[in-house]
């Protein structure tokens, strides 16, 4: 770049002792003159908040010089990239991660400890950034960990809404939602690129190309937004490799509005301007659905088409043609939200790159893939066409342009089938014309992957049937998985110091499998004696939270139930609460006398409802009404207590996780894709209480089903039974505990009501009823295990030893070898 100086890159590699030191009093002396530099505060008076800044930012100098090395690395080797396309990354706090990844935790721990503040004090002053839903965003998050781990040159990219998911509160029992303004204090973990900056159009015209005919256009946009890079190092563990989440943040653009200039509107020229940056405002709340929105649509196209930009432009700096595009780039969908994506090269490289059609169509093919989270086909995105064609004209022609080619070539393998025709078209002809996003992405990208092997077979099967029998190749699953540095060394680092005391090595925090190793441990009575003092501990700190938030006093020596996780009817938690009624009932009709043989239970359940879902929102307002109930039963007193956690986070995640004996994923078979949560409960050695779905298959698979208590209808099942409807037989206490809902026992009883009727007369959908029997005898086997605290503590070690597959550093490298086609590019020193 003109005017900037370029100091030799091996010279630059030599001056090694440029790199900032850690040890305590280097760490010291940075955090001191951040505080006073930074912070503008004075180094003899500071408060833990701005401890913590100061803090950040000395971590923040270490990770950008990491950073900058492995940028450095990766351009000179030049090696195909991984480009990650997220809506969504819920990437919670970073201090913690940060510092174990960097491998410089304990002399961080040290050096503040002399200047009187305590680093676990200062981790709590961090917000979480909570960029997303649930599932996918946390997913995204935990591959980007992988990425950077393994050495991938990879580069994540999103958007960065200034309000993130809402802050969960809890008032009489309902949820209420308060927006999520997370940038309030500034943010150390990101840094702006102000020269990182492209144009975003929108709307306006498409004219023919006059010159050049054929099927090259020009667009004339009548709106231009500018995309501004903020990035987000993300430092892997064990190496010096440090890899970027490019997040954009849409601001107005410079071209002046001579319009308005000229008629002296100025006010107004400014307020339109200002309108620009709503496209990055906010994040959608709903998981369930968002279609036809045109604010959501914006928000696809502006970080679609900012990375594109991006992108490309770095391929250009080192490629005088697109040539070797496909050798060099390889382009991961995360769901269909990141689609336009498909439109857009076509648009890149036939429009402005003058590339021929078939040439551009041919680098598509082999740059995309799609990884699909679904497993309803309603739950697929649908954009309608008249919204695309006033947004972004030039990317409907294109689409009707790749359908056309599509549909002829479709003809040809597979007939006049007008039905099977019209189903697989991009284009669907309903009474709302809609583009079909994931007919767009399957359609263009060489792999299809699945959450977890069953959901790749209700892919194949029901999802993209059709697909599938014409393109079998093209399907394939990569069973998700979650990272254990941030689900076991952050945030459980007393079983972290255990696993790897009894393992004799760390090195499992890299490679998982050897977790196995445990097995032939799971009988010695030292490591239980170990283990459960860890649990125990971990309990404790559980319980004061617990207390601290609602004032409920629980007792470490009951077993902690556990169900955290977005409120959804198909994850019923209403099942639990049912269950947990029960339960309640049973306690207060049993004997004086029997109530000693009763194992004491917390019961712990968290989670958001989407704002606009109804049901769910009636879900924890019956989860509130009955735990008042029992709670203030002096008659059950600690047998039962029953707490729902509010603002459910990945922060809150950390600490309740380590904490649980039990976790419940009991969603109806069929329902879940895969399900994550499983799998970070399954390293921390909680038993699972769960139905046979999703990756719960998977991990039966690994941990045997004597390791864990399993209950429900199989997938295979679901069908049958639901058309069953009212003629399905239902256990009493089913009804039962039902009728206590509807009488009022609990109070609200017409707000209860419409939830009642979701699970009885024949709606029962998700078969809680069905269901019920043998989720309380899966409840009862539970009790009996915990009463037994040997076999109880065996299978909590075979637990966290049979979790080795589920870290999301497997699901990277299947991806890398078999869909990205990439290799590890391991920055020197
Ligand atoms: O994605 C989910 C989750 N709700 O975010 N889906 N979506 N969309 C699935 O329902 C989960 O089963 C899955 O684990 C997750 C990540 O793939």
């Amino acid at each position: 770049g003109g005017g900037e100086t370029r100091v030799g890159v091996e010279r630059m590699f030599g001056l090694m002792d440029r790199f900032l030191k850690s040890d305590p009093s280097s760490l010291q002396k940075d955090i001191l003159d951040h505080v006073e530099y930074t912070v503008a505060r004075s180094r003899f008076s500071f408060d833990d908040f701005e401890a913590y800044q100061a803090l950040a930012h000395s971590v923040r100098d270490r990770l950008i010089e990491r950073w900058h090395d492995t940028q450095i690395h990766f351009k000179k080797k030049d090696p195909k990239r991984i480009y990650f396309l997220s809506l969504e990354f819920l990437m919670g706090r970073s201090l913690s991660n940060s510092v174990i990844n960097l491998g410089i935790r304990d002399q961080y721990a040290d050096a503040l400890k002399e200047l009187g503040f305590e680093f676990e004090v200062l981790a709590e002053q961090e917000g979480d950034a909570a960029l997303g839903n649930g599932g996918v965003a946390r997913l995204s998050a935990c591959q980007m960990d992988s990425l950077a781990t393994m050495d991938y040159p990879a580069w994540g990219y999103g958007l960065r809404y200034q309000y993130g998911l809402f802050r969960q509160v809890i008032l009489d029992g309902y949820q209420h939602e308060q927006p999520d303004y997370w940038l309030n204090f500034g943010n150390p973990w990101e840094i702006e690129r102000v020269h990182v900056t492209y144009p975003v159009k929108f709307y306006g015209t498409v004219e023919d190309d006059n010159f050049n005919g054929g099927k090259r256009k020009v667009w004339l946009p009548g709106e231009t937004v500018e995309a501004v890079a903020y990035d987000n190092p993300i430092p892997g563990h064990g190496t010096r490799n440090t890899i970027t989440l490019r997040l954009w943040a849409a601001k107005p653009s410079d071209q002046i509005d001579m319009e308005s200039y000229n008629t002296g509107d100025y006010i107004n020229a400014v307020v339109n301007r200002q309108r620009a940056e709503t496209i990055s405002s906010v994040l959608y709340p709903d998981d369930r659905s968002y279609q036809g929105k045109e604010l959501r649509l914006k928000q696809q196209y502006f970080f679609v088409s900012a990375s594109l930009q991006d992108i490309i432009r770095r391929f250009k700096d080192s490629h005088s043609n697109f040539d070797d595009f496909p050798e060099k780039v390889a382009l991961q969908l995360n769901d269909t939200h990141p689609s336009l994506a498909i439109a857009e090269v076509m648009r890149v490289l036939v429009d402005e790159e003058h590339l021929d059609w078939n040439r551009a169509w041919d680098i598509v093919c082999k740059i995309f893939s799609f990884t699909s989270h679904t497993v309803l086909p309603e739950g697929l995105e649908k954009v309608p066409v008249d919204l695309l064609e006033s947004l972004l004209p030039r990317h409907l022609q294109i689409i009707y342009d790749i359908n056309f080619d599509y549909i002829e070539e479709l003809k040809k393998r597979i007939g006049l089938d007008y039905d099977r025709l019209s189903r697989m078209s991009i284009v669907e002809d309903g009474a709302i014309k809609s583009i079909r996003m994931a007919n767009l992405a399957i359609v263009c990208s060489h792999t299809v992957n699945g959450v977890s092997r069953v959901h790749s077979e209700l892919l194949k099967t029901r999802v993209f049937k059709d697909f599938y029998e014409l393109w079998p190749h093209k399907f394939d699953y990569k069973t998700n998985g979650v990272t254990q540095r941030r689900w076991i060394v952050v945030s459980n680092p007393s079983l972290s110091a255990l696993i790897s005391k009894w393992l004799g090595t760390e090195a499992w925090i890299r490679d998982m499998d050897l977790l196995a190793g445990l097995q032939e441990q799971a009988a010695n009575a030292d490591l239980h004696e170990e283990w459960r003092m860890v649990r125990k501990v971990n309990k404790m700190r559980l319980a004061e939270y617990i207390e601290a938030m609602s004032g409920i006093k629980v007792s470490v020596s009951a077993m902690f139930d556990v169900q955290i996780k977005r409120i959804h009817e198909y994850k019923r938690q209403l099942l639990n609460i049912l269950g947990i009624i029960h339960r309640y009932d049973c306690i207060k009709n049993m004997e004086k006398s029997d109530r000693t043989k009763v194992v004491p239970r917390v019961c712990i359940i968290g989670g958001k409802a989407a704002p606009g879902y109804k049901i769910a929102k009636k879900i924890i307002k019956l989860c509130n009404a009955v735990a008042e109930k029992i709670n203030n039963d002096p008659d059950v007193g600690d047998l039962l207590k029953l707490v729902f956690i509010p603002d459910y986070n990945v922060s809150v995640a950390e600490l309740v996780i380590p904490g649980a004996d039990l976790s419940q994923h009991i969603s109806t078979a069929g329902h879940e894709a895969s399900g994550t949560g499983s799998m970070k409960f399954l390293m921390n050695g909680c038993l699972l209480l769960a139905t046979e779905d999703g990756s719960t298959v998977e991990i039966i698979e690994e941990i045997g089903k004597d390791n864990m208590f399993l209950f429900g209808a199989k997938m295979h099942e679901v069908p049958a039974l639901r058309e069953k409807g009212p003629t399905l037989k239902v256990p009493l206490q089913f009804a039962r505990v039902v009728r206590m809902v509807r009488d009022g026992y609990f109070g609200f009883q017409d707000y209860f009501e419409s939830l009642c009727d979701k699970v009885e007369g024949g709606n029962d959908f998700y078969l809680l009823g069905y269901d019920f029997q043998s989720y309380l005898e899966a409840q009862a086997a539970a009790d009996k295990a915990f009463v037994d605290q040997d076999k109880w503590t065996r299978m909590s070690i075979l637990s966290t030893a049979g979790s080795g597959r589920f870290s999301s550093d497997r699901t990277i490298e299947e991806y890398a070898e078999k869909t990205w086609g990439i290799e590890p590019c391991r920055c020197p020193f």
